[in-house]
């Protein structure tokens, strides 16, 4: 049976119809749908005369363009999103009342954005930085926000900090630059001052800082959340998305420059591999702990920048969400859209965190600035799909037309209506927990442990990942021009790992630490992306390839290709059509100018008999590019002759032969592995 469009298939995809408006083939008209009859000249006194005030039709195009921006985002100002569907395993009923969770096969319609944090709207997108990974589910009882990063701890630890943390990693004020980096003076700076900060600050320099792509990374809510169930039972909460493609990262010099030659590859990635029908998955897991368990941590449950050790706490799946829809434009939904993890619903409820009680306050703030005014909830891709009344009237932009009298509560002539509803019928009733304490600005002492899980993230992590590590430490500070920066930041992480500081300390020029605060070894094999699921799906090889190749051969690669999910381009001098030596034709997807081997996980030179030199040159540039970031190499028929020499045939993920069928197993496997870290790189 054919599958139905994912279009019409949900509630909120029904809701937008309503709003999608298709211009092409009809009428131009103004905004007050006067059809127009020319939209090339403006109105004039005389051909080369000065125009007239009275144009209306110029004085309306022109003001709604000059109207055109609103603010961007504060922090995540450069992000994409897509629309899809979240289903639950099994009733989680036990746990939460939260109807969209209580019932086996359940679907809900959700929104997901990701973006990067620091850069501003127009930035590049393999920057390093952690990325947001926000969801929102379109519930029957509300619409319930995850506004979740790709990285489970954060810098601080108490929202009043969060503008100071913000201030330092921005581009600095006095000659905005660096552009979406933390690499300069403030950020460090707010790092060594702050010293909450440096077990975010371990993830920030590890791999996960560099995601492959949005589809091949997890998702974190940081925050303990509670969740409660019908019997008013509570239990801490962590939520976490888990990609079905696992963790991948790109290597730093290759994000460095993709980020010049595709500032938008993940959007790209991510737009590209829904139209294909590709849908990118990931799985819903939580964390449970019963609230009497509370203080059975040797860390604060209610402490941001610490992890939940999943060894010690462990995941349970309960559903899967699929991404299976672009938005029609990218204005009104992906920019419009406004998150909030104060919009939760029935059995979701709040922890005491005190980050995520400013973040409470903080997103419906900013949102009124750049929204322009509190009606932001009617913009279609905000409202929700089940009906929302109340006595709130009137703001900028108000799209409801509220009939009759009466916009307050109590009443008597509306028969007290809009009413509020009990908790036994669905209403949202915060949890009773009991607090208690005097007025106090000061943290608990429980929060003081900075260092133990940042030692524990460092020492879960597999060599080539510590490798990575120390080099992105000496990368941005050795960035910073104040050499008292660079000195406070290793002899805080000499606190993380003594022999990782004295090591940045001298990649940076800079006195080395002698020693740190003595910390129990712990560690946790699932922080480390060595231990993530590894498949070839969805992976991109760049294949080159010449006039006359072997057509035949080059067959039976694609169909294993095709079988297993690998994409591929071809890449050629020219573009048009390339034939082969039996007449197979073969359209050329790129050229040498218009593509480049960090724009593919994998690369795959053909050649063909007939080369000259600049495709030669442009073979062995790619191979010894995508060899030097790790990546499976692949070469047969005329292709092998780009190889360097025969030690570079010896190194690991570098696959050569003249067995087609065994040439595509080993291939296959090679891009399974992603990256080949034992390779000798010179
Ligand atoms: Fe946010 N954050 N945040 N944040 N955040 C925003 O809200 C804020 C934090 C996250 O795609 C802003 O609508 C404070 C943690 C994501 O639209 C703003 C604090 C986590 C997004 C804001 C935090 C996040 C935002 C800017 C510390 C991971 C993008 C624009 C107290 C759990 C959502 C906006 C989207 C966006 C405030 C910390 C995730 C200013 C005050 C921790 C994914 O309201």
């Amino acid at each position: 049976m054919k599958r139905k469009p994912a279009f019409d298939e949900n509630s909120k995809n029904r809701q937008l119809e309503e709003f999608r408006t298709d211009d092409s083939g009809k009428d131009l008209t103004t905004n007050q749908g006067l059809k127009v009859s020319d939209d090339e000249h403006s109105l004039k006194a005389g051909v080369r005369g000065p125009t007239l005030m009275e144009d209306f039709h110029f004085r309306e195009k022109m003001t709604h363009f000059d109207h055109e921006r609103i603010p961007e985002r504060v922090v995540h100002a450069r992000g994409y999103a897509a629309h899809g569907e979240f289903e639950v395993y099994e009733s989680q009923s036990h746990l939460t009342k939260a109807k969209f969770l209580s019932e086996k096969g359940k679907k809900t319609p959700v929104f997901v954005r990701f973006s990067t944090v620091v850069g501003f709207r127009g930035s590049a997108e393999t920057v390093r930085d952690a990325r947001g990974f926000a969801t929102k589910f379109y519930t029957e009882e509300g619409n319930y926000d995850l506004v979740a990063n790709n990285i489970p701890v954060f810098f601080i630890q108490d929202a009043i900090k969060f503008p100071d943390l913000v201030h330092s990693i921005k581009p600095e004020p006095h000659n905005e630059m660096p552009q979406a980096s933390g690499a300069h003076d403030t950020f460090w700076d707010f790092v060594a001052n702050n010293q909450e900060s440096a077990h975010m600050v371990m993830w920030l320099m590890s791999d996960r800082a560099v995601p492959r792509s949005f589809r091949m990374m997890d998702g974190f809510g940081v925050h303990a959340f509670r969740f409660i169930n019908e019997e008013g039972k509570a239990h801490l909460v962590k939520f976490n998305w888990k990609s079905t493609l696992g963790v991948h990262s790109l290597v730093w010099d290759e994000a460095q420059k993709i980020a010049g030659k595709d500032p938008d590859f993940n959007r790209k990635d991510l737009y590209e591999a829904i139209e294909k029908g590709d849908y990118p998955e990931f799985e819903l897991g939580v964390q449970i702990i019963a609230e009497e368990d509370e203080h059975k941590f040797d860390f604060d449950l209610l402490d941001a920048t610490k992890i939940w050790p999943q060894e010690e706490v462990p995941i349970q799946m309960i559903g899967k969400m699929t991404l299976n829809r672009n938005v029609d434009n990218v204005f009104a939904e992906t920019e419009q859209v406004a998150f909030h993890p104060g919009h939760v619903v029935p059995g979701i409820d709040f922890s005491n965190d005190p980050l995520l009680q400013g973040r409470l306050f903080s997103y419906t703030d900013t949102q009124l600035i750049r929204l322009g005014g509190p009606n932001f909830h009617e913009i279609p891709i905000n409202r929700p799909v089940c009906p929302f009344h109340n006595n709130q009237r009137d703001g900028y932009n108000r799209m409801t037309i509220n009939k009759g009298q009466v916009s307050y509560h109590n009443n008597s002539l509306a028969g007290n209506t809009p009413s509020p509803t009990s908790e036994a019928d669905g209403g949202f009733s915060h949890y009773q927990e009991k607090v208690e304490g005097r007025k106090i600005r000061a943290r608990s002492e429980s929060f003081d442990d900075h260092f133990t899980q940042a030692a524990m993230f460092w020492n879960s992590m597999s060599d080539p990942e510590k490798k990575h590590i120390i080099e992105a430490f000496s990368f941005e500070l050795g960035k910073c021009k104040e050499i008292s920066i660079r000195k406070q930041v290793v002899d805080m992480f000499a606190n993380a790992d003594l022999k990782m500081s004295q090591q940045i300390a001298k990649n940076i020029g800079v006195e080395a630490p002698m020693s740190g605060v003595s910390i129990p070894e712990k560690t946790s094999p699932a922080l480390s992306q060595e231990n993530t699921i590894k498949t070839p799906m969805t992976r991109k090889v760049g294949i080159l390839l010449a006039p006359d190749f072997n057509g035949e051969d080059l067959k039976q690669v694609l169909d294993s290709f095709k079988e297993k999910g690998v994409k591929h381009e071809i890449i050629s001098e020219m573009q048009g059509i390339l034939k082969g030596s039996d007449g197979t034709e073969m359209k050329v997807d790129e050229t040498f100018s218009t593509t480049d081997p960090v724009l593919y996980d994998a690369i795959y030179a053909v050649g063909g008999p007939i080369i000259n030199k600049k495709f030669a040159k442009e073979g062995a540039r790619y191979i010894a590019e995508a060899f030097d970031h790790y990546k499976p190499v692949g070469a047969t028929h005329e292709g092998k002759k780009w190889l360097h020499n025969s030690e570079m045939r010896k190194q690991p993920g570098v696959i050569t032969g003249d067995d087609m069928g065994m040439f595509t197993d080993a291939f296959l496997e090679a891009i399974r592995e992603h990256r080949h870290w034992k390779r000798n790189v010179g």
